[in-house]
This record gives structure tokens, C-alpha cells and sequence, in this order.
């Protein structure tokens, strides 16, 4: 009986509410993705010199109406920026706003006065020459406004795109590796709207959560694809949301990179969290010529169904997301490598110290900051440009224990460096976080650790930064700054 009961009650319930139910249902998939264009660069000397305007602009989302938006070049997000390692770079910024704005290189190993933060302001009007070498290897990053206080609203109002790296590993590798042919880049965000279609920014439970997906900036999107193996490199540009990823039939994929960097094996998945700034390559098999769907599926899907309907909270993206549409090709179907690439990992016991980061609790130090979000501190501060939180040594290996005392998840985000996550409450690492990473979601009540070291790049007078990555809670004071200095040079 109880069984018959589980049958005729719980499962078209659990059904309804896994595959049916969605927070914007209803979708038709009409609209052709629209794939970032590739930025141009001028060679001068050797060096690739790119032009990047950040401006305002109109967008239709939802074909009712157009509403104000901001983009770098065009109207909604920016080009994508594809460079090899090893490139040296120069990016020429022009503010073309009414007010401040930075661009943030995340996830780039670039000096901290070209690292786009609070510290290299261009004013309205004003512009911003960045210049380094390429240092990263192959890898899907992105770039974005980081002043502080307004991170969130410009991020939201469009200012975001891509900088994707190739390196002679990525280059030898038998990868799908047409950019929007069957390599799609994916910058999923999710927005409010008004009936006419304008955006809406309205803090939920202390920050950012929309209903209506963007990809790239498309609403209601379909791509078509060859029917065969096809890369997507997926960034959470949300300013909140995590999401959980995988398909509508549940076809499995291969996880083949982390924020920073290839796997170095793909890692076989059938779902995906990516919690915002995080980013993930994948490769689908789509040589069964069948249309499929990408999700973003409840935390979890059985237990916490009930609050992934009704509450709305950083993990329970409930959405579809975008249609794939394979078509027939005549290209031989290719196996992906066993070996993606090559990590040298640090010892625990080779770091020098451990530093303790406790997110959330009671704030004893900092002004309150600009910015709208709820005031959650870093070891009891926040943020204040005029303090430097943490002195570290050029050279040195650290390892960066990072404990959640907060009612909430936060995506921790560091700059200068990718690093390796050791353990998540002593747990050894998922392979889906095995590879190389600069932002990591931390659970309530939850410790990661990882290691990294702190290379090239010693300034004494300009710090880099660590915070929560959910934008709201950055804006809000939930940040620290750190200096790496060089103490021969002292
Ligand atoms: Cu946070």
C-alpha cells in the first residue's frame, strides 16, 4: 500500500516538479543565440592592442518593448577577447558612462595596477590603458566592472564579455574548437523585467534574483550545432544565482575544464554547479541527432524540491535554459583525448601558513560601504579601501582555509592567482573541482581549503582583492584586500 501510494502520489508530483516545473516555463526557444563577436586587435610592435568602450545602449529582450542597458562595444555585454598565452596585451578602456567604472581581467594573472579594481578607477569620460602579458594558460575567463559599490548594477545593466586564452597544450588537443560552431560560449545570466520590457533591479533576500534567463544576451534561445561532439564554455555572469546544469534527458557530459584551466582528464557528469564568476567547460555528445535542453535543476533534486519551488535562494535555479538543435555533418565523430593537460600540484606541507577567512558573523572594523547589499564581513570587516587585510610574501605557498559562519552559501573569489582546492571539510576534492580555480562556492556552516602561490607580480602600495562573488554582498562591504610583496626588494 505504501508503496502503491509513493507510485500514484510522490513520483507524478516529484516528475511535475523535476522536469515540469520551471521558474520561466513556457519557453519556445524562437530566438537564434547570439554568439559574442570575436574583438579585432591591432599589431603594434608585437603587441595585440585592443580597443573596449564601455557605453550605454538599447536591448528588446523580450520583443515588447526596449530598455536602457549598458554593453562594452554594442549594447549588451562585450566582444569576446581570444588571446594566446604568452600574447602581450594591451586593452585601451573608454568610459563613455556618466559615472566610474573599472574593468576587473577575473581569473587573469595581471599586475594589481592592472588589475582593474577600486584602485585603477576611470572616471566618467575618462579612459584606462591596461597592459601585461598573457601568464594563464588556456582557459575560458572574463572581464567585468569591479568599482566599489557598483559592481552589481553594472554588471546587471550588461557589462560583462569573455576572455578566452589558447596555449600550444589547448592548440594540440583534438577538442571541439570552432568558436559558435562547435565551440559556444555561454554567458547565462538571469534578469527581472517589467511588462514593457524594461529590467528591473530589485534586491530579494539581500541581493540579485531574476526569473528570465539571458544567454549572451538572448531570451528564449535555440542554437544549432553539428551532430557530434560539441564544446560549450559556460560562465555564470549571474550576479547571485548558482546553477546546477545538465540536460532535460539527463544525458551525461564530460566536464573538461575549471575556471582556469582543462581538466586533466575530462570528467564524465551529469550535473553541474557553477556558483557566479565560476566557469566550466563541457563537451556533449550529440551524434544521436537529437534536440535537447539545457537545465538548471534544484540543488537537490529529491529533498529540497519543496524549496525549489517556493523560496528562492542562491542554489535553487529551477529554469530551462537554452535549446540545442543538432544537424546532420558529414565530420568524422572524434574521441576526446584521455589527457587534457598536465597539473603540477603543491604539497599541503610545502605551504608556509595557512590564513584563516571566516565569512559572515558579527562585524567589529569598517565603515558601512556604498554599496545597496546586506553587510556581511570577512573575519569580522568590511571592506575598506584603505586598509590592507592581509600581507603576503612574493614566492610564497599558502594555503587559504575559508570558513562559512554565514545563513548562506558564498562563491569566494580571489585575484592574482588560480588555486587548487584541497578539501571541502576535510572531504578530498570532486573531480569537478580537480582542476585549476579562482572562485569556489563555500556552503553554510562549511570549510574549504586550498593552496596556491603567489608569483611574478610584488607591488607594496596596490593591493588585490578577495570576495564574495555574489555581487550584492561585494558591493556590500563583503571583501578584503590583500598585498604581495617582495621582501628582498623592501
Ligand atoms: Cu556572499
Amino acid at each position: 500500500m505504501g508503496l502503491f501510494l509513493v507510485l500514484i502520489v510522490f513520483l507524478p508530483i516529484a516528475h511535475y516538479l523535476i522536469y515540469v516545473h520551471t521558474a520561466n516555463g513556457g519557453l519556445t526557444f524562437s530566438n537564434s543565440l547570439r554568439i559574442p563577436e570575436l574583438l579585432t586587435f591591432k599589431d603594434k610592435g608585437g603587441q595585440k592592442v585592443f580597443e573596449l568602450k564601455a557605453q550605454y545602449g538599447y536591448s528588446e529582450f523580450l520583443k515588447v518593448g526596449k530598455t536602457e542597458t549598458m554593453g562594452y562595444n554594442g549594447n549588451f555585454l562585450g566582444p569576446t577577447i581570444r588571446v594566446d598565452k604568452g600574447d602581450e596585451v594591451v586593452i585601451n578602456v573608454a568610459n563613455q558612462l556618466d559615472e566610474m567604472t573599472t574593468v576587473h581581467w577575473h581569473g587573469m594573472h595581471v599586475p594589481p595596477d592592472m588589475d582593474g579594481t577600486p584602485h585603477q578607477m576611470i572616471p566618467a569620460g575618462g579612459t584606462w590603458q591596461a597592459r601585461f602579458p598573457i601568464l594563464n594558460e588556456a582557459s575560458t575567463m572574463w572581464y567585468h566592472p569591479h568599482p566599489h559599490g557598483k559592481t552589481a548594477q553594472q554588471v546587471y545593466r550588461g557589462l560583462a564579455g569573455l576572455f578566452i586564452i589558447d596555449d600550444e597544450n589547448s592548440k594540440s588537443l583534438e577538442l571541439p574548437s570552432q568558436y559558435g560552431i562547435d565551440d559556444i560560449p555561454l554567458v547565462i545570466q538571469e534578469r527581472l523585467f517589467d511588462k514593457d520590457g524594461s529590467q528591473r533591479y530589485e534586491l530579494n533576500r539581500g541581493a540579485y534574483y531574476g526569473d528570465t534567463i539571458l544567454v549572451n544576451g538572448t531570451h528564449n534561445p535555440h542554437v544549432t550545432v553539428p551532430a557530434r561532439n560539441v564544446r560549450f564554455r559556460l560562465l555564470n555572469g549571474s550576479n547571485a544565482r548558482a546553477y546546477h546544469f545538465g540536460f532535460n534527458d539527463d544525458r551525461p557530459f564530460y566536464q573538461i575544464a575549471t575556471d582556469g584551466g582543462l581538466l586533466e582528464s575530462p570528467h564524465l557528469t551529469k550535473r553541474l554547479r557553477l556558483s557566479p564568476g565560476e566557469r566550466a567547460e563541457i563537451v556533449v555528445n550529440l551524434s544521436d541527432g537529437k534536440e535537447t535542453l539545457l537545465k538548471s535543476f534544484p540543488e537537490d533534486e529529491v529533498i529540497l524540491l519543496a524549496e525549489a519551488v517556493f523560496a528562492d535562494g542562491i542554489g535553487n535555479g529551477h529554469f530551462e535554459i537554452l535549446k540545442i538543435i543538432p544537424e546532420p555533418t558529414n565530420a568524422e565523430p572524434t574521441d576526446l583525448p584521455h589527457t587534457l593537460n598536465k597539473i603540477e600540484r603543491w604539497r599541503p606541507e610545502d605551504a608556509v601558513q595557512t590564513r584563516r577567512m571566516v565569512l559572515g558573523g558579527s562585524i567589529r572594523e569598517g565603515r558601512p560601504p556604498p554599496g545597496p547589499g546586506p553587510r556581511i564581513p570577512i573575519n569580522g570587516k568590511l571592506m575598506d579601501m584603505g586598509r590592507v587585510d592581509e600581507v603576503v610574501r612574493l614566492g610564497d605557498i599558502e594555503i587559504w582555509e575559508i570558513v562559512n559562519r554565514g545563513g548562506q552559501a558564498h562563491p569566494f573569489h580571489i585575484h592574482d592567482v588560480q588555486f587548487l582546492i584541497l578539501d571541502r571539510d576535510g572531504t578530498p576534492t570532486d573531480p569537478s573541482e580537480s582542476g585549476w580555480k579562482d572562485t569556489v562556492l563555500v556552503e553554510t556552516n562549511e570549510t574549504v581549503r586550498f593552496i596556491t602561490q603567489f608569483n611574478t607580480y610584488a607591488n607594496p602600495d596596490i593591493p588585490y582583492m578577495y570576495h564574495c562573488h555574489i555581487l550584492e554582498h561585494e558591493d556590500g562591504g563583503m571583501m578584503g584586500q590583500f598585498l604581495v610583496i617582495d621582501p628582498e626588494a623592501e
